[in-house]
């Protein structure tokens, strides 16, 4: 059983974040290669965002047996694409989706092109599925919905999530691939799991709803175990929240000091969180943190109560200058939303001058699948596909894909002008990042 995972490209890969970006390790294709690599003959691992060329070659010179894809929203469409190519070139091999969308809106894949739709964490259902198929068998698998020459089934949801029997990632897959991974300035870069979910509830993130509230965690020693595996000089935490439980993650700084690893760590955290836990932020400097990204997301009253961020102003102003004083990088995150007026542009950006942020990143304020928002604004979304369903690839978060106060033309205008009024704000960071970007563009 030959088993091919593709993370798929886009164009808008290094554009994204800051004016600088990222393209990080496919982690989520090395959980699932960890976990079904007993049943398979060979696993192989093809990032479109490196090899953009290589899709179709791989196809007719690897020929799999199972082809299994990742993707966020923006990916849907380039993944449909994929999966009609994969088709077009090899009838028999049976194509599986999963990841975010998939698991919030299965509905978009429910095409003549893909066989499995997984929802929800990956591994257990995967590992089910390539046994499966590895003995030619047909069963409901739990978090699998099957597609049957047309007729959809589910195989019911998955058993609670077992996060310390999920074996870790299967790093040596991408070997070749890793030096080029990058957030910003940081080369290369591995990315790292410890928690999954978050106990917080703002109104426009999914991540929440993708766990159901639940907020999982690994025991220390596991992670300290996985860590002393990485090569990579930096590291970038994916959890959602880790900095929530202080005791743990004191242990865990001790036990990343302990094992003698010398990392440099990237990481979110809550403003509350850390204004609260200053001296378990110390203990992470200590043994390498040395930027954090905090999502402010908005700067009056007001929106902090519609996200239900649960934060207030001076909580935020609080937390950018304790982080300033803990020598800490920021990475802040503002959503604007398609409610701005010109002056609450202005406002925006008088924050952010007032408050002396480094290094401030925009997004727009996109209805994610998942969300509440998504279910109350999707009659008023504006970028559709010819077949009435979203233009996911909009879904980067740098789209206006609902109606604006300003007219598009003005809004976006804003938008462009606010990010070039923090031009300068990158340049000290731009070098490094190019140096990035350019052996990227040279390597591929
Ligand atoms: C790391 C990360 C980043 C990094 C690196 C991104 C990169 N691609 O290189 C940075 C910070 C740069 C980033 C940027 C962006 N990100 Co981001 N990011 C994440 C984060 C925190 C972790 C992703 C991860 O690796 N998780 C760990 C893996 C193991 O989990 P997983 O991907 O969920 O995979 C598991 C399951 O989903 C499932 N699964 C996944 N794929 C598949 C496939 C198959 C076949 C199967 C069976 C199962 C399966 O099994 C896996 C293992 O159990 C997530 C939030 C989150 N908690 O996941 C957001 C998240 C993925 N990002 C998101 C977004 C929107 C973006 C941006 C567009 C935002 C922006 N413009 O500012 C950019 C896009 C950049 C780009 N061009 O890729 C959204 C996507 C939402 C959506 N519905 O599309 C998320 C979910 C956060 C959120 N706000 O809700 N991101
Ligand atoms: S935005 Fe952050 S704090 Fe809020 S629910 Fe999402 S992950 Fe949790």
């Amino acid at each position: 059983m030959k088993i091919l995972l593709i993370y798929p490209n886009l164009n808008q890969e290094i554009i994204g974040y800051g004016d600088l970006g990222a393209i990080a390790e496919p982690l989520a294709l090395e959980y699932l290669a960890a976990s079904c690599v007993d049943f398979a003959s060979e696993v192989k691992l093809l990032d479109l965002r490196l090899h953009p060329d290589d899709l179709e070659p791989i196809l007719d010179n690897f020929r799999p047996d199972i082809v299994a894809l990742t993707g966020y929203s923006m990916h849907v469409i380039r993944m449909l694409e994929i999966a009609r190519i994969t088709r077009d070139h090899l009838v028999q091999t049976k194509i599986v989706v999963g990841g975010h969308h998939a698991t919030l809106l299965p509905e978009d894949f429910k095409t003549e092109d893909i066989d499995f739709i997984v929802v929800g964490e990956g591994t257990v259902p995967f590992r089910a599925l390539t046994e499966m198929l590895s003995h030619e068998m047909t069963h409901s698998i739990a978090g699998i919905w099957s597609n049957d020459r047309g007729d959809w089934t589910f195989g019911g949801n998955q058993p609670t999530l077992e996060l310390e029997k999920v074996v870790p990632p299967l790093r040596s897959l991408c070997l070749a691939d890793r030096q080029h991974y990058f957030i910003d300035w940081m080369k290369p870069i591995a990315l790292l799991r410890t928690t999954v979910g978050c106990p917080y509830r703002c109104s426009f993130c999914s991540l929440w709803k993708m766990m159901d509230g639940h907020y999982y965690r690994r025991d220390v020693d596991s992670v300290v175990s996985e860590l002393l595996n990485i090569e990579e000089p930096y590291v970038f935490l994916v959890d959602d929240e880790p900095f929530v439980n202080a005791k743990r993650m004191d242990l865990l700084a001790e036990g990343i000091k302990d094992s003698g690893v010398n990392k440099e760590y990237f990481s979110y955290c809550r403003i509350d969180t850390l204004v609260k836990n200053k001296t378990t932020l110390e203990k992470w400097i200590e043994i390498g943190l040395r930027r954090v990204f905090l999502g402010i997301e908005g700067v009056t009253t007001n929106e902090m109560e519609s996200y239900n961020k649960r934060l207030s102003i001076s909580q935020i102003e609080e937390g950018i200058k304790s982080a300033r004083a803990l020598g800490l990088k920021v990475f802040a995150s503002f959503i604007v939303s398609p409610l701005y007026t010109k002056a609450d542009f202005t406002r925006l950006s008088r924050f952010i001058e007032r408050n002396h942020i480094d290094y401030p990143s925009f997004t727009i304020l996109t209805p994610l699948p998942g969300t509440d928002d998504f279910i109350s604004q999707y009659d008023l979304i504006t970028d559709r596909q010819p077949n009435g369903r979203p233009d996911w690839s909009k879904w980067d978060l740098q789209h206006l894909v609902v109606p604006s106060v300003l007219s598009k033309t003005e809004f976006e205008k804003e938008y462009q002008k606010l990010r070039m009024n923090f031009r300068g704000a990158y340049e000290i960071h731009q070098r490094k990042a190019t140096i990035a970007r350019s052996t990227l563009i040279h390597n591929i």
